[in-house]
């Protein structure tokens, strides 16, 4: 399979949920805890001890991804502080050895089965836990500058060995995996210094199909890409204002991941959440530039989405339901940007999202003799064409055409969407 064969599916399903949890959920001031207050191994061992979410039932998040539209999720399975939530048999540092006692991956993966949701695994190629990883001067470790780390020697082809060893185990013991997400390279953390093309090939061998994120360095972008460049483009915390176009122009895969509120993992104090109305047009606004969204939750330390993102969850899940035919399978159409909001196209059916509602009808540039029917998409109802009285005098009736929505506010506050069957051409 190549890229295009293997990102089809994701493509198609556009919106998926992204779970931080770890050790840092107990803490709860986010997941670079241990980095930014140069938490020790020993200091952060408490959090290891106590690791027991009572509460930990991933058939609930699977239901709330499903409800709220989303078809695939992605997992920490080990984030920088090295901790693993799944059974390695190369560390101890494992969700078995804590009080939890149990692989919380293979639960995982058997509840978003279950719902019918592809699954995808985080892996940090960073580890802050592993003695054989640099520790003294590096960017981000917690021990970057702690003398006592100084003149630590380090083996790194023994870390590598580890991680590819971890890479193998995930996606051996899982049965068919959907997603690898590795985040991520720096500086000259990049490439090769992975052992990247050996840990790809590997990895095509186990899962021929999986598709793989661009975090392990090369440049995706490239007309001739590393094989280590990856499948997708991961732009985090911004959406790119004109999508992503290799150096040929031609589209490249991606998904914007996007916290709900200013944190990955658990924060008991972050309540800066974004709206649900914000979070659809986000989701409008990738499609319409043929990107996906991936949705961050962070799980407490019982195992609880926070209220205040199941909440954001259920509203996206309700418009999701009465308009996802204008997320899914959809891509970027080819008009420019209206005034009102954003379009999104699957083939003859041109989607209207109307996020300003302004006064008197919407104009659509370029559309006149080009719309079969016009309907209101989350109820079907239609919508007449109709040139407005004297619209002639001020505005385009030659090559633009109006729809009339009655009353003075948006059928759908969040977002308004007009489906626009187009005539064949
Ligand atoms: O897993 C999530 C993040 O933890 C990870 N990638 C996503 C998917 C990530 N790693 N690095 N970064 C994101 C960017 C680094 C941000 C930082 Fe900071 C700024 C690290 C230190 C200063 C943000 C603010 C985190 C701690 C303080």
């Amino acid at each position: 399979m190549n890229r295009k064969e293997r990102t089809k599916w994701f493509l198609d399903d556009r919106f998926g949920m992204f779970i931080h949890w770890g050790l840092y959920a107990i803490p709860a001031r986010g997941e670079w805890v241990r980095s930014v207050e140069k938490i020790s191994n020993e200091d952060y061992e408490k959090y290891f001890e106590e690791f027991n979410p009572s509460h930990f039932n991933p058939k609930e998040w699977a239901r709330a991804a499903k409800a709220a539209g989303q078809k695939y999720a992605v997992l920490t399975t080990k984030h920088h502080d090295g901790f693993c939530l799944f059974d390695s048999k190369l560390t101890d540092y494992k969700a078995t050895n804590t009080p939890a006692k149990r692989d919380l991956i293979k639960e995982y993966v058997e509840a978003f089965r279950e719902e019918g949701l592809k699954v995808g695994f985080y892996y940090s190629i960073i580890d802050w836990h592993h003695e054989n990883y640099p520790a003294f001067g590096d960017r981000n470790h917690p021990m970057r500058d702690n003398e006592n780390f100084r003149k630590k020697q380090i083996n790194f082809d023994q870390y590598l060995e580890y991680m590819h060893g971890q890479v193998r185990e995930l996606l051996t013991n899982y049965g068919k995996i959907d997603i690898m997400w590795f985040d991520f390279s720096y500086d000259d953390m990049t490439g090769e210094k992975w052992k990247a093309t050996e840990l790809i090939q590997m990895i095509r061998d186990i899962q021929p199909d999986i598709i793989i994120d661009n975090r392990l360095g090369g440049n995706i972008k490239s007309s001739n890409p590393e094989i280590y460049a990856g499948d997708f483009y991961s732009p985090e915390q911004i959406v790119p204002p004109g999508g992503i176009l290799d150096e040929n122009g031609e589209q490249v895969p991606w998904e914007a991941c996007i916290t709900l509120n200013d944190n990955w993992g658990y924060h008991s104090k972050d309540k800066n959440y974004k709206s649900p109305k914000q979070v659809i047009r986000t989701l409008v606004e990738c499609v319409s530039k043929n990107g996906n969204l991936l949705l961050n939750v962070g799980p407490d330390a019982r195992g609880i989405i926070p209220q205040e993102s199941l909440g954001i969850l259920q509203e996206v899940g309700n418009w999701m339901q009465r308009n996802g035919e204008s997320i899914y399978r959809c891509k970027a159409a080819k008009l420019p940007k209206p005034e009102w909001g954003r379009y999104t196209q699957n083939g003859n059916k041109l989607y209207a999202h109307v996020f300003d509602r302004g006064i008197g009808p919407i104009y659509f540039a370029g559309l006149k003799d080009k719309i079969k029917k016009a309907r209101l998409l989350a109820d079907g109802s239609e919508l007449k064409i109709e040139t407005p009285w004297m619209a002639e005098q001020y505005s385009d009736i030659e090559s633009g055409a109006f729809i009339n929505l009655e009353g003075a506010r948006l059928p759908d506050e969040n977002d308004t969407v007009i489906e626009l069957e187009l005539v064949e051409d």
